[in-house]
């Protein structure tokens, strides 16, 4: 039978399991990625594992979302960062070398390998040919160490791109359209690959907008093909020489396609609060607009920052409109200001702002109250953009500008039919600029056993879990709807400062939906009592942020109840021993309210026998409701020992087959 793209790497990378078994299966790591919010509880974890250093092709720890360094703990983070990466034998991307997934896909990322990363967004790789999984912080320790990466048995959507797009309708419409036919819910466990006429349209910073902004699908990755396009794009960044074909077999299987054609494709615009609230620019243009953000990992490319200094040439944006640009990477910043484009934005009025995640994370250029801001990012969850009134739409780079020069929403068509400006034709160069000096290398093996890692005093070690008691009695300590994003659990903004300190940032869990929930989990915390979450739709929707189960655990959180759960969410809860249920009939959402005492007799003995289902007994209202679980055996030991790394200090050397727990 024939392969797509996607089984084909993970057919090579295979080391545990039956790709076609739907099963669990183990894939073997090549290249990880860490960022500086997410990087520091990563290192911090892999320096309890006793490893002396990496076990991967290439790992880099990027510095590029905690740049805003207000006080000393982003910039003690970054020290620590960089001597880690120093002594274990990482790549070290300096803040202002540009946003993670930007330069990986420039400077290292390589068709037909893995990369796992402790970003939601790393399958930006998928763009370049790679299956790129983002995933906690813990997993990508564990990488790391050389360690398997475990995932259910994918099943793959195949997305025939036919046609090519019109001028002014862009890759991120494509991604949009995606999203509006497959929604963020009920994906788990897909991979969408791309393939027909229409992929070779596409440049590979192209395609990794689309696969970047795959994640808001909840699909545990994207991929393209690694053709002549991707060969042009390495060899225009000096790496032709690790370019490989690779396409899907004639006769490859695809377990659902879906069929977009480029020609029909227009302008699409994602409304306030979710990104897979979709509708055609058209349907809403005209309403006033206050700020215009372009940048973030979905399109700060070089393509994309030409294209807006081009359109802005010669004019000045909107007098109401507060506009910002960030390139994504120091490689675009300076194409830009060599080739003379950068002028063309500064003149334009707009902040020039740095090569990191800054306003796209809520750290900085948070919108006014009630503001309307048009971005080009790939989230627009409630309170993300640090301001809670504030309603953010996602955009194309193209429409973006036309919001900022009319100071409305507006399709970017109309900048040709109504002022008369023409569509600009971008392409990649033929050479970028190269300039890895920001790019750290690791020391060698000797130099590395006499590097002190230097370590702040916000960075406090990880705390550890508890095992699953044998019944678990406690309290909903909180009732929370659909939807629930990771932003909501674990806001970062300004708390991201706190990431390296599980204490101090577990006083912030949920601060912005329910202020007072972290204090009440104390409470019941230094009373024995363990707390529950009742959550509905999509819980855990978001970032991989490994501390919205991290912090948690901290607070004596041992069950998240849903009616769904987004993937990586659900595999970091796991990782920190809190077992994720779903209500066996949604409806039974209804009949627990926030503070009743529940009970769930013989969770363990339960877990232990892998019966998939528990019964819960709420005792404040005298009913029982019934819960499934779906977990692998290696998830069940995991919860049971009280999280991954209890796991592995209990039983130090063993694989997860020998792990046997008392019946
Ligand atoms: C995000 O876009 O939400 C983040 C910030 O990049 C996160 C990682 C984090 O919370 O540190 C992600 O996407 O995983
Ligand atoms: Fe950074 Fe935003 Fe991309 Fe996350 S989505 S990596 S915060 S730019």
């Amino acid at each position: 039978m024939g392969l797509t793209v996607a089984q084909k790497i993970l057919q090579e990378h295979l080391v545990d399991g039956d790709l076609f078994s739907g099963d669990e299966i183990g894939i073997k790591i090549d290249q990880t990625l860490t960022q500086d919010a997410t990087g520091t509880m990563a290192d911090l974890q892999f320096e309890q594992m006793g490893v002396p250093r990496v076990k991967t092709e290439v790992s880099v720890s990027y510095i590029d979302h905690k740049t805003i360094q207000m006080g000393f703990e982003d910039a003690d983070d970054h020290t620590y960062l960089q001597t880690f990466a120093k002594k274990y034998g990482l790549y070290l991307s300096k803040a202002g070398n540009g946003i993670c997934h930007q330069v990986h896909i420039e400077r290292v990322g390589k068709p037909g390998k893995t990369l796992l990363g402790s970003d939601s967004h790393t399958p930006t790789g998928g763009g370049i040919g790679m299956i790129a999984i983002g995933a906690g912080g813990l997993d990508i320790a564990s990488a790391m160490a050389g360690l398997p990466f475990y995932l259910p048995a994918p099943k793959v959507v195949g997305i025939n791109l036919t046609g090519k797009l019109n001028p002014w309708v862009t890759a991120k419409d494509i991604i949009l359209q995606v999203l509006q036919i497959l929604t963020t819910k009920g994906n788990v466990g897909w991979i969408a690959e791309y393939f027909g006429e229409g992929v070779k349209t596409l440049t590979v910073p192209e395609r990794g907008t689309i696969t970047n902004m795959g994640a808001e699908l909840g699909v545990t990755t994207s991929v393209f093909p690694s053709d002549q396009e991707t060969k042009r794009f390495l060899e225009a960044q000096g790496r032709g020489e690790q370019w490989i074909p690779l396409e899907a077999d004639s006769d490859a299987k695809y377990d659902k396609i879906i069929e977009i054609n480029l020609n029909e494709l227009e302008p699409m615009i994602a409304q306030p609060h979710n990104p897979d609230n979709v509708v055609k620019i058209r349907e809403i243009e005209g309403t006033p607009v206050d700020q215009v953000m372009i940048g973030s990992c979905t399109n700060s490319s070089y393509k994309d920052g030409k294209t807006v200094a081009k359109l802005l040439k010669g004019r000045t944006v909107n007098p109401n409109i507060s506009f910002g640009y960030a390139p994504g990477s120091k490689q675009v910043f300076r194409m830009l200001a060599e080739e003379g484009e950068l002028p063309n934005i500064i003149a334009s009025g707009a902040r020039v702002l740095e090569s990191a995640c800054g306003f796209c994370i809520g750290a900085g250029q948070a919108p006014r109250n009630n503001a309307i801001s048009i971005r080009t990012n790939n989230r627009n969850f409630y309170g993300r953009s640090g301001t809670v009134t504030a309603k953010i739409y996602l955009v194309s780079p193209e429409t973006a500008v036309a919001c900022a020069l009319t100071g409305v929403i507006t399709d970017p068509r109309d900048l040709e039919t109504k002022f008369g400006i023409e569509y600009p034709k971008v392409d990649i160069p033929e050479k970028f600029i190269i300039d890895d000096s920001m790019l750290l290398p690791p020391a060698d093996e000797q130099e590395a056993g006499s590097v002190e890692l230097y370590k702040g005093p916000n960075i406090v070690d990880p705390p550890g879990g508890e095992p699953m008691p044998a019944d678990l009695i406690g309290q909903v300590t909180g009732k929370f709807g659909d939807k629930i994003t990771t932003d909501d659990i674990m806001p970062a903004g300004d708390l991201l400062k706190y990431r390296s300190n599980v204490p101090k940032y577990s006083e912030y869990v949920f601060i912005k939906r329910d202020p007072t929930f972290a204090s009440r989990c104390l409470e019941n915390k230094k009373m024995g009592v363990w707390n529950i979450i009742v959550g509905g739709d999509n819980y855990g929707q978001g970032s991989s942020r490994e501390h919205a189960a991290l912090c948690p655990m901290y607070l004596g959180v041992k069950a998240v109840i849903a009616k769904a759960i987004e993937r990586i969410h659900r595999a970091n809860l796991i990782n920190f021993g809190i077992v994720p249920l779903i209500f066996k009939n949604p409806d039974d959402y209804e009949k627990i309210d926030q503070n009743d005492r529940i009970k769930l007799p013989n969770i363990r003995k339960a877990l232990i026998d892998d019966k998939g289902e528990v019964m819960l007994y709420d005792e404040t209202k005298g009913v029982s409701v019934p819960l499934t679980y779906h977990l692998t055996d290696r998830e069940i030991k995991t919860i049971l020992a009280g999280g991954k790394m209890r796991l592995a200090k209990e039983f130090p050397g063993k694989g997860f087959k020998e792990i046997n727990f008392d019946k």
